[in-house]
């Protein structure tokens, strides 16, 4: 995916393995309050969230979150926001054992210790505030 604007989605018919990577760049536009990455456990409406990846500009800090049918789980924050607005990024989701290593240019900002199984993943959707250049999956 090249150029495209959100919301965007990439279906991943047999879901991510462990070493997985999912390579996410754009723009954060100037007015920009939030946007955010979600790794859905399937294509439906109010699929299950193996990982919420939220960058948010206007509270200067990275949520990471999952989703379960019975809602939000535990929100997890890393520390400083890799992010700028009128800025570009490059974003790597990295699929480990445990869950998800987010790495944003030169910075690991967090192993999501919550996350579920990389197996349940099926569709990558990018929303929010942010101009999106390219999606890859590795
Ligand atoms: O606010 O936090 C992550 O823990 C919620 C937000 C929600 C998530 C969630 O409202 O926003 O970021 O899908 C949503 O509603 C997203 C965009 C406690």
């Amino acid at each position: 995916m090249e150029g495209r604007n959100v919301p965007h989605k990439t279906s991943l018919p047999e879901g991510v393995r462990v070493g997985t990577v999912m390579r996410i760049r754009g723009v954060v536009p100037d007015k920009a309050r939030r946007f955010h990455v979600n790794l859905l456990c399937s294509e439906e409406e109010g699929a299950e969230a193996a990982l919420h990846f939220n960058p948010r500009m206007d509270e200067s800090t990275v949520v990471f979150n999952t989703k379960e049918r019975g809602g939000w789980g535990q929100e997890e924050r890393g520390h400083g926001l890799p992010f700028q607005r009128g800025q570009p990024f490059d974003v790597l989701l990295i699929a480990t054992e445990e869950g998800f290593k987010a790495v944003v240019g030169d910075a690991e900002i967090t192993t999501s210790a919550t996350a579920s199984p990389p197996a349940r993943v099926r569709l990558l959707e990018v929303g929010g505030d942010v101009q999106l250049e390219s999606v890859k999956v590795f």
